[in-house]
């Protein structure tokens, strides 16, 4: 138990609404690694897919985006043993204490929302009702399981801290201290990698251009075209952190290396300041590589075998069950929803 009175635990999740991404890599699933290496909390980690089909998935790509997912997180080191390791829709307590946030957030702060602001875009009639939910269903993915800590990406952020304002709105309602006030964990080199093509956009798994990105599943010629391909300025790299002002696509690239090779920023420029791109794009390619090859060849050796795969989904749901249902029920109870005594 920590000081607040919860168990230290961890949740994340990632969409399975495409190939994973090197951002997805850094800036998630490296620190889920970390985190269960850390051995301070109990992880719980999730491929959400019923967060992917708030936008359109084909079935059949949505079944072998959530396997291929499945095994990048155990090629990048989530032990299925230590960790909890679990598809979304296969713990039905999650959608079922969505709905009863769903009847805690208000509109307003939904609508603040930057993601769905970015996603729904120009054409928000045509959204579907789900995209303007999401932040309340990932509410319930976090508190299901009292979790008291959070990895995700920058972008994720504000996700995270409605979260916090949904939980303290139940529990204000309710007059109980039940679900935790969770910390957002937004640490590391690269909390946000941009795209490859335009230093402004996040790298994304649905951006319609795959040179904006490097999937894990690339090879490394791929890797070593996008990168040399990469958009960057004609001036050579500064030797401090100051100089990266104003230069975008420079910046990502170094946010890159640095956290490819678990270092600081300040300290790839020490070594890196005064070279132009043509000498320094190699290199990021070749730590990429020798980064990325090993997950995404232990990727493909996981994935000739499926039904291993839904094995350990189906395991790690009925886990995941045995935390998310007392919680369900006690939430149920508090609401004042008549069921078994608990
Ligand atoms: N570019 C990024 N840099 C750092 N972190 C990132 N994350 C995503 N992109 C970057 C982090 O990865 C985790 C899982 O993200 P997600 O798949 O649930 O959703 P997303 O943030 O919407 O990611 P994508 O790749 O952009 O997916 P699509 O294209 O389907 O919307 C999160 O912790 C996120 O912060």
């Amino acid at each position: 138990m920590s000081e607040s009175g919860f168990t230290p635990r961890v949740f994340s999740g990632i969409q399975p609404s495409g190939g994973l991404t090197l951002g997805n890599y850094l800036g998630a699933m490296k620190r889920f690694v970390d985190m269960q290496e850390e051995g301070r909390f109990e992880t719980i980690y999730c491929m959400v897919d019923l967060h992917a089909i708030t936008v359109w998935q084909d079935p059949a790509a949505l079944a072998r985006n959530t396997r291929e997912l499945c095994a990048g997180f155990i090629a990048a080191g989530i032990d299925p043993e230590r960790s909890i390791l679990f598809n979304q829709s296969q713990v039905p307590e999650h959608a079922q204490l969505a709905w009863i946030f769903n009847c805690v957030a208000r509109m307003g702060w939904m609508q603040r929302m930057t993601q769905w602001k970015d996603k729904a875009g120009k054409n928000r009639e045509n959204a579907s009702l789900g995209l303007f939910a999401y932040p309340a269903l990932m509410a319930a993915d976090i508190l299901i399981y009292h979790a008291t800590h959070v990895p995700v990406g920058e972008d994720q952020k504000q996700h995270v801290e409605l979260t916090r304002d949904i939980a303290a709105k139940f529990n204000h309602d309710y007059k109980v201290e039940f679900f935790p006030l969770c910390e957002p964990v937004i640490e590391g080199a690269a909390t946000r990698v941009m795209s490859l093509r335009d230093g402004s956009k996040k790298m994304s798994k649905s951006d319609p251009s795959d040179m904006s990105r490097i999937n894990m599943t690339d090879d490394a010629d791929t890797i070593a075209k996008k990168i040399r391909k990469a958009r960057t300025d004609p001036d050579p790299l500064p030797s401090e952190i100051d100089g990266l002002k104003d230069r975008p696509e420079a910046r990502n690239l170094i946010n890159i290396y640095a956290a490819l090779s678990d270092t600081t920023p300040d300290k790839v420029l020490a070594e890196v300041g005064g070279k132009q791109f043509s000498e320094f794009k190699p290199m990021l390619s070749d730590l990429a590589v020798a980064r990325l090859a090993p997950i995404s060849a232990e990727m493909a050796r996981l994935m000739a075998d499926p039904a291993e795969i839904d094995r350990i989904l189906t395991r790690g749901a009925e886990r995941a069950r045995e935390i998310a249902a007392p919680i369900l029920r006690r939430t149920y109870d508090i609401v004042g929803m008549v069921g078994p005594a608990t």
